[in-house]
């Protein structure tokens, strides 16, 4: 077992079933670990935070948080790359990894923690999961203190009354842009996935395992949901494309989604952060958006802006940026 990574995660959490994903793609040896309260030696011992996924490398050096495991492992093993090779397609993918982990989150997390059909089927599939050994009492007892926690968290990420019909908008307009796009292609930048594709996956996933968001994948998006089945265990079927031909059908993305709601949203949590500020409000697309700051966003954040900042020529991607809105917030 030693000589393998071992991916500590919950098939409920986006940001381990993300990484399992890559490694998968990848083939790439390794364990999955679900975590479960009563056998959680080697979590323990390597977790720093208390977060799932955490990868226990061969070498015994524990890894946490999805974007800098994918990093550190890409490096190790560079092929198949996960990167389009077309710099600006590159880059989109990296920006839209960021898009997906931290607006993404706001879709799954709003649905899932917001009306009682979801909330009991999210409670239930994680206390069932952490507590495999549990009788029918110690049960009941997991999951009302699941659903109690991640019902009183729901407002971490935004979601309250007066947001929770921007989230639903956002998330329905998502899908509406990504059925065309996947109609004529296997993955989000071509026939085989992208750094973007792990990430927007873990969500929209987790989301479609979720009764409310579920049936309107089902009912609307049949391009996406074989995305979704594909994504579980992804294979290259051919290659990337440049970003010629994925602009017809990704541009909607970055304009409507990342350039006037996600960008404005991430540049204002910053700034509240960097004042000290209890709670902030931003318009995103002409309506108001009011929540407390994410520490955890100013952080990636700021590494997107040092990925762009890297780049040695920025003409062709700075276009891209301009046009589409999402410029302003990476420099
Ligand atoms: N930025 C981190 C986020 C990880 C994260 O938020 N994990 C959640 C599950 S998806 C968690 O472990 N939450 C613990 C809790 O709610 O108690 C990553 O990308 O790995």
């Amino acid at each position: 077992m030693a000589d393998l990574y071992r991916v500590h995660g919950i098939e409920l959490s986006p940001y381990s079933v993300k990484v399992r994903s890559y490694f998968r793609y990848k083939g790439i040896p390794h364990r999955w670990i679900p975590r479960r309260l009563d056998a959680e030696g080697e979590y323990q011992k390597y977790a720093k935070l208390p977060l799932v996924p955490l990868v226990v490398s061969a070498e015994n050096e524990g890894i946490q948080d999805s974007t800098p495991i994918i990093e550190r492992v890409e490096a190790l093993y560079p092929e198949p790359s996960i990167h389009p090779a077309d710099p600006v397609a590159r880059f989109i993918s990296v920006l839209l990894e960021e898009f997906g982990d931290e607006w993404g989150n706001k879709w799954m997390f709003h649905y899932r923690w917001a009306r009682e059909v979801d909330q009991l089927s999210g409670a239930g599939r994680i206390a069932r999961s952490m507590m495999p050994a549990a009788d029918d009492a110690q049960l009941a007892g997991g999951i009302a203190m699941v659903r109690d926690r991640m019902v009183n968290r729901v407002s971490f990420v935004g979601s309250n009354p007066v947001t929770a019909p921007q989230i639903e908008d956002s998330f329905r307009d998502a899908l509406a842009i990504f059925e065309p796009h996947l109609a004529n292609r296997a993955y989000l930048f071509g026939q085989r996935p992208a750094f973007a594709d792990f990430a927007m996956w873990g969500q929209l996933y987790n989301a479609w395992t979720d009764p409310t968001p579920g049936a309107l994948i089902n009912a609307t998006s049949p391009n996406l949901l074989a995305w979704i089945h594909r994504m579980l265990w992804p294979r290259a079927e051919g290659d990337f494309e440049p970003w010629s031909s994925l602009a017809p059908t990704l541009t909607p993305l970055l304009e409507r989604q990342v350039g006037r709601l996600f960008m404005p949203w991430t540049v204002a949590n910053a700034a509240a952060l960097a004042k000290g500020s209890e709670e902030f409000s931003v318009e995103l697309a002409g309506k108001t958006w009011t929540q407390k700051p994410q520490k955890y966003h100013a952080k990636s954040l700021s590494a997107l802006r040092g990925k762009y900042t890297a780049l040695v020529d920025k003409s062709a991607i700075d276009e891209v940026l301009q046009k589409t809105g999402c410029l302003a917030g990476l420099r």
